[in-house]
C-alpha cells in the first residue's frame, strides 16, 4: 500500500509502525484529514498485523490528542513529587539544563545517568542521538535489564541468541505450549495464529500460575506455582529420557552435554516436580507424552517465566526441550521466546558505543535504580526518556526516595506528567509516533516496519532526537554525529556493519513503499543445527556459564521469597500486564482505564475466607518493603497461596498513591541481572 491522497476530502493515509514494547510490532495505517489524525488502523497488507490492532493502539488518537498532553517545556515550582510546574520557553529549559550539567560533566561526567527503556521501540527515537550524546559526554552507562535480560541471556547460552521459530508457522503446529505468556493480552496476533492451529486440530496448553484469559481458552491449563518452571521442564526431560522419546540423531549431531543433562533430568521424577510445582504427576507425564507424540510441537515461551530468581535457568531448561525431541527439524516445531536477533539493524552505527570517552563510567543497573540513586555520590543528574521508572521499577519506596533527592537534577522527556515527570526539575515535551519518523524491528516477527510522521508535532513538542541535538549544542559538543537528521539516521540503521560487505537485505525504498520488509530468516532456523553458540550446538552444558562460576546445566532454583502458610508473608504475588495498558503507558487514557476499572488484587476464595475479606472491599497488601492499597477481587484466577496485582498502574491514580511495585524487590535473577517482579511475598489484610 502506498500513501494515498484524496483531493476532495483532503484525506490521506500514512503508513506507520506501532512503537510499543510488544512482540507484535504492527504496521499502522493512519487516516489524516486536514492535518488531523482521525483514526489509526492495522495494515491489512502486513501479514502479522492482518488489519487488526489491539484496543490500546486503536485509541492512539485519543492518546495523542489527550487534553493532558505536554505541549511545552515546564520547570518545577513546588516540592519534588508535588506535580507543581510552570510553563517555560525552550530557550530557558535548554539553558537551565546546560547550566546544571556543565559543571558535573566538567569534573565527573560519570555522575550523569541516562535512564531509558522501551516507551518507544524505535531505533531512531530510542537510542540513536541520545546514546551518542551520553557517550561523547562520558556519562554513566545504563544496564538495560528491566524486561528480558534473564531469559535473553539464557537463550544466548543455550541457543546462541534471541532466536527461534518464526511466529507465523505456529499455525501448523499440532501442539502449542504457551508457557509464561498471556497471549490474548500481550501478543494478540500470536493468539490469532494459535487459533488457526486449533482449527487444524492443534491442542493448546497453557502453563501459568494464573488462570489467565489465555488459560481459559486453551485445552489444558497447568496452574504451576510461580518460579517453578525449571522443575517442570526437568521432569518433562525425565519422561522423554526414560521412555526414549528422543531424537538420538539430532542430539548426537547438534547438541552439547547430553550425558550430563540426562543425569540431571533423571533426578526429577514427575512426582518430585509435581510437589515443587503444585501440579499432578499424571498431568506432567501426559504433557511429556503429548509433547513427544505431537509433531510438530511448538513452545511459545515468554517472559513470565523469567521474572523470578531462577528465571534464567527456567528458560534454559525449557529451551533444551526441542533439541531432545528434534522438534527443530520442522518449521512449526521448536521454541520462540524472542526473535530479535534475526534482525540485523545497525545499532552500533546508530548508538556509537565506540565514542564513549570515559573509562571511569560505571554500569548502572536500571533494575536497581532505587539503590543507585540512594548511593551517596554515585549519581548527580538523570535524564529520563522513553521510560517511567517511578512507576515501573521495583521497590518504589527506594526509587521515590532517590528521585526525591533535593541534590539530584532530573530532566524528563515525556508525553504526559507521569509519576516520574512529577519528580523532574525540567520536563520537555516529546512527540508521539504520529509526529515523527522511526524504524522498528520486532521481537516477535521478523519484519522491519517503517514509521512515517502523519501529523505535525503537537504544540511545542520536539522529537527525542531533536531535543538531544539541541542539548548537544548548548553543551558545546560540536561533533557532527550529534546533528545527523532523522532521515540520515534511517539510512544508518540499514547500513551493513563495516565487517559485512554483503548487500543489505532490507532497503529504505522498499520500506517507504510498503511500510514493512522481511529479514531473510530460514523457515526452520535450526533444522540442521547451526546454533550460533561457541560450540555451534544447542548447549545443554554451557562452558560460558561455568566460566562465570555458575551451574553449567539448567536446574531448578527456588524463589527468594518462599511463601508458605507459616511465613510472615504467606502469599506469593505476581503482577503481570493488564490487557488495556502497556506497562504504565495508556493508564491515563480514560476509555482504556475505564475498561481496566481500577487497581485490583485477585485473591483465591480460600485465602479471602481465611482473612474474612469480602469481594470488592479495600485491602492493604504489604511486606517489609511497603504497603499498597487496592480493591480485592475474589476469584479463582488466582490459585490458593498466590495473589495477582495486574500492572502497572500510575501511582498517583492508586488509592494511597502507590502501585504494586511498592512491594517488589531489587533482588536480581540468576542470569542477566534482571528484576524478580514475580518473586515477591506479601500479606493481605482488610482495611475495615
Ligand atoms: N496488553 C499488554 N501487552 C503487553 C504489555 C502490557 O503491559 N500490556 N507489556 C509488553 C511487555 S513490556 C512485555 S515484556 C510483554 C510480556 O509478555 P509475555 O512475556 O508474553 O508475558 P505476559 O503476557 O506478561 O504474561 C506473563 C504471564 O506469565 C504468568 N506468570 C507469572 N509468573 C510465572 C511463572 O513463574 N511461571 C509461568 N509459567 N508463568 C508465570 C503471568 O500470570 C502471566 O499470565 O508483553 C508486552 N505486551
Ligand atoms: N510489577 C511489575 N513491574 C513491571 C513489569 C511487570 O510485569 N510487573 N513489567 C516490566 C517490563 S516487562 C517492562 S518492559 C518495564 C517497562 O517500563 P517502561 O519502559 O518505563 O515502560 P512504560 O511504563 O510503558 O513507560 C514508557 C514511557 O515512555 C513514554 N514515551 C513513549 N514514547 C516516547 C517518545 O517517543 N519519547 C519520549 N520522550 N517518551 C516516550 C511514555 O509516555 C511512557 O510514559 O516495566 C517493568 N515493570
Ligand atoms: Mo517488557
Amino acid at each position: 500500500m502506498q500513501t494515498m491522497h484524496n483531493p476532495n476530502m483532503n484525506t490521506t493515509t500514512i503508513l506507520g509502525a506501532c512503537p510499543h514494547d510488544c512482540p507484535d510490532t504492527c504496521s499502522l495505517v493512519t487516516t489524516v484529514q486536514d492535518g488531523v489524525a482521525t483514526k489509526v488502523q492495522g495494515n491489512p497488507d502486513h501479514p502479522m498485523t492482518d488489519g487488526v490492532l489491539c484496543a490500546k493502539v486503536s485509541r492512539y488518537t485519543e492518546r495523542t490528542y489527550h487534553p493532558d498532553r505536554l505541549l511545552h517545556p515546564m520547570k518545577r515550582v513546588g516540592p519534588k513529587g508535588s506535580g507543581q510546574f510552570e510553563r517555560i520557553s525552550w530557550d530557558e529549559a535548554l539553558n537551565t539544563i546546560a547550566h546544571k550539567l556543565k559543571p558535573i560533566v566538567a569534573t565527573h561526567p560519570e555522575k550523569l545517568l541516562p535512564y531509558s527503556y522501551a516507551g518507544t521501540m524505535g531505533l531512531v527515537q530510542g537510542e540513536s542521538i541520545a546514546m551518542r550524546f551520553f557517550n561523547l559526554l562520558g556519562a554513566a552507562k545504563l544496564d538495560r535489564t528491566i524486561c528480558s535480560n534473564a531469559g535473553g541471556d539464557a537463550l544466548n547460552y543455550t541457543l546462541g541468541g534471541k532466536l527461534g521459530m518464526k511466529m507465523g508457522f505456529f499455525a501448523e503446529s499440532k501442539l502449542i505450549i504457551i508457557w509464561g505468556s498471556n497471549s490474548i493480552t500481550s501478543n494478540i496476533h500470536f493468539w490469532r495464529i494459535a487459533q488457526e492451529a486449533k482449527r487444524h486440530g492443534a491442542r493448546l496448553v497453557c502453563i501459568d500460575p494464573r488462570r489467565s484469559e489465555t488459560a481459559d481458552k486453551c485445552d489444558l491449563h497447568l496452574a504451576i506455582k510461580p518460579g517453578t518452571d525449571a522443575a517442570l521442564a526437568l521432569a518433562l526431560m525425565h519422561e522423554l529420557i526414560t521412555h526414549d522419546w528422543l531424537d538420538h540423531d539430532y542430539i548426537a549431531q547438534h547438541t552439547l552435554g547430553f550425558e550430563a543433562l540426562r543425569e540431571r533430568a533423571l533426578q526429577w521424577s514427575p512426582e518430585r516436580a509435581a510437589a515443587v510445582c503444585g501440579l499432578n504427576a499424571e498431568d506432567i507425564r501426559q504433557l511429556a507424552h503429548d509433547y513427544a507424540h505431537s509433531t510438530p510441537a511448538g513452545i511459545r515461551l515468554n517472559y513470565g517465566v523469567q521474572r523470578s530468581r531462577g528465571g534464567g535457568n527456567a528458560v534454559r531448561a525449557i529451551a533444551c526441550l526441542p533439541a531432545l525431541t528434534g522438534a527443530w527439524r520442522h518449521r512449526a516445531g521448536g521454541v520462540l521466546m524472542s526473535a530479535s536477533h534475526h534482525a540485523r539493524a545497525n545499532n552500533m552505527g546508530l548508538q556509537r558505543p565506540d565514542l564513549h570517552r570515559n573509562a571511569n563510567a560505571p554500569l548502572v543497573n536500571m533494575s536497581t535504580i532505587g539503590d543507585a540513586l540512594n548511593t551517596p555520590g554515585l549519581i548527580e543528574a538523570v535524564i529520563v526518556y522513553n521510560s517511567n521508572p517511578v512507576a515501573v521499577a521495583p521497590d518504589s519506596v527506594k526509587v521515590v526516595k532517590g528521585f526525591a533527592r533535593e541534590d539530584l537534577f532530573t530532566v524528563v522527556l515525556e508525553h504526559f506528567m507521569t509519576d516520574t515527570a512529577d519528580y523532574a526539575d525540567i520536563v520537555l515535551p516529546a512527540t508521539t509516533q504520529l509526529e515523527h519518523w522511526d524504524i522498528h524491528n520486532s521481537y516477535g516477527h521478523t519484519d522491519m516496519v517503517l514509521n512515517r510522521p502523519a501529523i505535525a508535532p503537537m504544540g511545542e513538542a520536539k522529537t527525542n532526537t531533536q531535543i538531544f541535538r539541541e542539548l548537544s549544542l548548548r553543551m558545546e559538543l560540536n561533533n557532527p554525529l550529534l546533528q545527523e537528521s532523522d532521515e540520515e539516521l534511517l539510512h544508518t540503521s540499514l547500513q551493513s556493519p563495516a565487517n559485512l560487505n554483503s548487500a543489505h537485505p532490507v532497503t529504505l525504498d522498499e520500506l517507504l513503499q510498503h511500510g514493512f520488509s522481511a529479514w531473510p530468516v530460514a523457515d526452520a532456523p535450526f533444522e540442521h543445527g547451526g546454533f550460533p553458540t561457541p560450540s555451534g550446538k544447542c548447549e545443554f552444558v554451557s562452558d560460558r556459564l561455568s566460566a562465570m562460576g555458575l551451574d553449567p546445566l539448567p536446574d531448578y532454583i527456588p524463589n527468594y521469597e518462599q511463601s508458605d502458610e507459616k511465613a510472615e508473608y504467606p502469599l506469593a504475588m505476581i503482577s503481570p500486564p493488564a490487557r488495556n495498558f502497556l506497562n504504565s503507558t495508556f493508564v491515563n487514557v480514560k476509555s482504556l482505564r475505564d475498561m481496566e476499572g481500577e487497581p485490583l488484587l485477585e485473591i483465591h476464595p480460600q485465602d479471602a475466607a481465611a482473612r474474612q475479606l469480602h469481594d470488592g472491599e479495600m485491602v492493604r497488601v504489604f511486606n517489609d518493603r511497603g504497603s499498597y492499597e487496592c480493591k480485592a477481587q475474589i476469584t479463582t484466577r488466582a490459585q490458593p497461596g498466590m495473589v495477582v496485582g495486574l500492572g502497572v498502574w500510575w501511582r498517583k491514580l492508586g488509592a494511597n498513591g502507590t502501585n504494586v511495585n511498592e512491594l517488589t524487590s531489587q533482588l536480581l535473577t540468576d542470569m542477566g541481572r534482571a528484576p524478580v517482579f514475580y518473586d515477591c511475598a506479601v500479606q493481605v489484610a482488610s482495611l475495615r
